[in-house]
């Protein structure tokens, strides 16, 4: 087991567009095992591939409330079957963008259909916090981020304020 760096903004690697897993394999287990901790170590509940540098579409999800009320999901090329009319808003924060919190309003109901870490087709209905992070890390897949959906000032407010972060971090010399 491993913990993995996390890609922030405005690397733009978080822009990317994921492609398809192409096989369910003892590597791409250790990849989820490895995400699996690093999102409960951040801590977080989801985790996208790209978020680790991985480009695949893959995702891990646990939105149980603690030790006792576990929920770990892996979805493998998820693929969005139905969503529902209506919508819910849910405060959302994103480990690419420590930090920083913004209401953000989503179907509150979707189906998904994906593979488990096992190679299993499977769907699940999602509601809730569950729906509201499996979006948000649906959208990781596609290169889409949570500030997408709120106002162009917030978000190139927010896109500056990492971008001056970033710069003064390679300045002193780190990482
Ligand atoms: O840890 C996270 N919390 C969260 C809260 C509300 C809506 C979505 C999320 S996902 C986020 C972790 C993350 O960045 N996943 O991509
Ligand atoms: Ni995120």
């Amino acid at each position: 087991m491993a913990l993995l760096d996390i890609v922030t903004l405005p690397d733009p690697m978080l822009r990317e567009q994921s492609a398809p897993v192409e096989r369910v394999d003892d590597d791409l287990r250790r990849l989820v095992e490895n995400m699996f901790e690093t999102m409960y170590k951040a801590p977080g509940i989801g985790l996208a591939g790209i978020q680790v540098g991985v480009p695949r579409r893959i995702f891990t999800m646990d939105c149980g409330k603690g030790d006792d009320d576990k929920n770990p999901i892996c979805m493998i090329n998820p693929e969005i079957l139905w969503q529902s009319d209506d919508l819910s808003t849910y405060e959302e924060g994103c480990l690419s963008i420590p930090d920083y919190y913004a209401e953000v309003e989503r179907p509150a109901s979707v189906k998904f259909r994906f593979l488990d870490q096992f190679g299993k087709e499977q769907e699940m209905l999602c509601e809730g916090l569950d729906a509201t992070c499996a979006q948000h890390e649906f959208d990781h897949l596609n290169g889409a981020l949570f500030i997408d959906y709120i106002s162009r000032l917030r978000r190139d407010r927010v896109i500056k304020k990492f971008t001056k972060l970033a710069k003064q971090k390679d300045k002193q010399g780190i990482l």
